[in-house]
């Protein structure tokens, strides 16, 4: 897992902002713990968390390690893959696994600790605000502490919180917040739900394999269509992993969508202002995390815009410096490259402007 000095990415004209990466603190992975020991835990939180916290495979332990370290271990793998800045966040479940009075008690320890190491490492690290949806004024007010007393600039949601959807309107303080101080909303992946996951547990395929980006289109999705996005037309919300195969579907989505609405088969499913693809291009966001490839990107960018695609690396769980020599190989405008990895991201998360 450690890279040569001599495979380090060259000098190139951009900077690289790596945009869904992952911490954990130890303070977390006590509740972590505690949750662990109790008889009746979430199945895909147990296999998620409790593998990683547990387990002595190689990759396990590099996770753990690049989790905890908001320093030297996290900086040294930065500097061994070219990676300039990383945009960081609570790494999923976060808090959403949590009881509620538990999550809104530890959110702003979270964010305090990320916002600590932003303070210390300030050309390097830029953090997201953790909120817990399980109690939406208290995740709007964390949004405005985030904003004004850390200074930072973007939200990051882990998908469902206990099988429950951004979808539902009980949740949209924290939509409203979100797009009254600009901050977008990452919508990351979580364990899938203990109504869903059996059939993908079953064969393995749960996790960031094909697991999460089945579970996290599909809340994409559902705050599409519920309409969310009308009420609050200037939200932005990014989405991972090449947009969690969203933009592959658009075509069909926009014509099944249309033709069910039409045929007015579910109440949920009420016309709205826009198609599905029209969404996308008006309110989402999307980064390459965990898919180092030229096709897949060039394809996002010619459907939502080469100002809606950006670089992530994922770390830790996809520390990789192969895909950086991959991603800046890639046959593409000078300008597109730039905006790839460096200044789509400093607009999204105003981030000072700054040369290679
Ligand atoms: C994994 C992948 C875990 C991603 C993650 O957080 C994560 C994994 C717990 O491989 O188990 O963020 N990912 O985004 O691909
Ligand atoms: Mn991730």
């Amino acid at each position: 897992m450690s890279t040569p000095a001599a495979n380090r990415p060259a000098q190139v004209p951009y900077r690289r902002i790596a945009t869904e990466e992952a911490f954990a603190p130890q303070e977390m992975l006590d509740i972590y713990n505690k949750i662990l020991a109790k008889g009746d835990v979430d199945i895909g939180f147990k296999n998620l968390m409790g593998f990683y916290m547990s387990s002595p495979s190689e990759r396990a332990q590099h996770i753990m390690r690049g989790l905890l370290d908001l320093d030297q271990v996290r900086i040294q793998h930065m500097d061994d893959t070219g990676v300039d800045v990383q945009v960081i966040a609570l790494t999923s479940p976060g808090v959403q696994i949590m009881d509620k009075e538990t999550a809104v008690a530890f959110t702003p320890t979270a964010n305090d600790i990320l916002a600590e190491a932003v303070r210390r490492h300030p050309t390097r690290f830029v953090g997201m605000i953790a909120v817990a949806p399980q109690d939406p004024s208290a995740a709007a007010k964390e949004i405005e502490r985030g904003v004004n007393k850390l200074g930072m600039n973007s939200v990051v949601i882990n998908s469902h919180t206990h099988g429950e959807y951004l979808s539902d309107p009980k949740f949209w303080e924290i939509f409203e917040a979100a797009e009254a101080h600009d901050t977008p909303i990452y919508l990351h992946p979580n364990a899938l739900p203990k109504s869903m996951i059996m059939p993908f547990l079953e064969a393995g395929l749960d996790g960031a394999i094909y697991g999460f980006g089945v579970e996290t289109g599909l809340h994409a999705l559902r705050i599409m269509t519920s309409g969310a996005l009308d009420r609050f037309p200037k939200l932005q919300i990014i989405i991972g992993h090449m947009g969690e195969a969203l933009p592959f579907w658009a075509y069909r989505l926009d014509y099944m969508h249309a033709a069910t609405v039409k045929s007015k088969r579910y109440d949920s499913m009420k016309p709205i202002g826009k198609k599905p693809s029209e969404y996308m291009k008006s309110n989402f966001i999307i980064t390459n995390s965990g898919v180092a490839w030229e096709q897949a990107i060039k394809f996002t960018q010619d459907f939502i815009g080469v100002d809606r695609v950006m670089y992530a690396m994922d770390y830790p769980y996809q520390f990789a410096v192969e895909e950086v020599h991959t991603l800046d190989a890639m046959k593409m405008d000078a300008a597109d490259k730039m905006a790839f990895f460096q200044t789509n991201a400093e607009r999204v998360f105003k981030i000072p402007h700054a040369k290679a």
